[in-house]
């Protein structure tokens, strides 16, 4: 089994106290860190998406298998990280009220950061009301990211977008949405000025933005 199929499974079955040791092995050995991410941790939660629709796990091992790969991903974040001698601004994100899913929108984050900007993160479950809040409270940030993992949420965003431009602070911010079932023709219809499908494209969307 080569190393990075060890990480996926490790983080796939939850666990968490070897995945730093496999990640510095896999280092060791050469791996590049993006194929650690992609072919190791994301697709390890992949698998476990699937095996949650299955039946064949409940939520308690999805947690674990989170929780897992947030320290793998906490652990591989130096080999990751780009040059971060540019300032490019600031960049609030957060995950819509009533979703608890972190990780991609961690992922966002830390590659924003990577790219030279100051992210402010608001966490999970955030209400349009701290969304509209933060913005105002950063009148110099002209970037805001929204994060939704559920069907069932995709609402909250929809009405989050809609404060940001009903208030007319879509003159101060562009509004960058993503999320699995987050589509372009999804972010189109509520009035999003981008769609960014995974972590890599919302860090190059950003910096077009600030071009
Ligand atoms: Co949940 N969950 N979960 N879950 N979970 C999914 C999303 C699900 C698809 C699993 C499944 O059924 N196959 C399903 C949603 C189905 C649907 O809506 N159609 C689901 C469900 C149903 C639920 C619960 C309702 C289960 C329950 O309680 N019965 C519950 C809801 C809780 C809530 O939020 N209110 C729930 C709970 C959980 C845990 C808490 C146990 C845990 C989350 C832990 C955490 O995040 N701290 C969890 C997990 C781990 C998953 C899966 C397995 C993995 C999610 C993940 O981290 N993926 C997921 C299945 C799956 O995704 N295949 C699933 C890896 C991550 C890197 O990818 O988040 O997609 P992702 O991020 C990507 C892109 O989407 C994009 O970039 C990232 C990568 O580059 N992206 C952005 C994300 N945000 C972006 C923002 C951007 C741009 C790009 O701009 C701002």
């Amino acid at each position: 089994m080569s190393k990075i199929q060890e990480i996926s499974t490790a983080i796939e079955f939850g666990k968490k106290k070897i995945i730093k040791g496999l990640v510095d092995e896999a280092i060791a050995e050469g791996c590049n860190p993006i194929d650690i991410l992609n072919q190791g941790m994301i697709e390890a939660m992949s698998i476990v998406g699937e095996k949650f629709k299955a039946n064949e796990i409940y939520v308690p091992e999805m947690l674990i298998a989170a929780r897992a790969m947030k320290e793998g991903v906490e652990h591989l974040k130096p080999h990751l990280a780009g040059d971060q001698s540019a300032v490019l601004g600031k960049f609030i994100i957060g995950t819509v009220e009533g979703d608890l899913h972190d990780i991609g929108k961690n992922l966002v984050a830390m590659m924003i950061e990577s790219a030279g900007y100051t992210v402010i993160d608001l966490g999970v479950d955030v209400s349009t009301e701290k969304f509209i809040e933060a913005i105002k409270a950063n009148p110099d940030c002209h970037l805001v990211g929204l994060s939704a993992l559920l069907t069932t949420t995709m609402p909250s965003l929809k009405k989050s977008v809609a404060a940001i431009i009903e208030a007319g602070l879509n003159k101060q911010v562009k509004i960058i949405v993503g999320g699995a079932p987050i589509t372009q023709e999804f972010a189109d219809s509520i009035g999003a000025d981008a769609f960014a499908a995974d972590a890599g494209s919302a860090a190059s969307i950003a910096k077009a933005f600030s071009a």
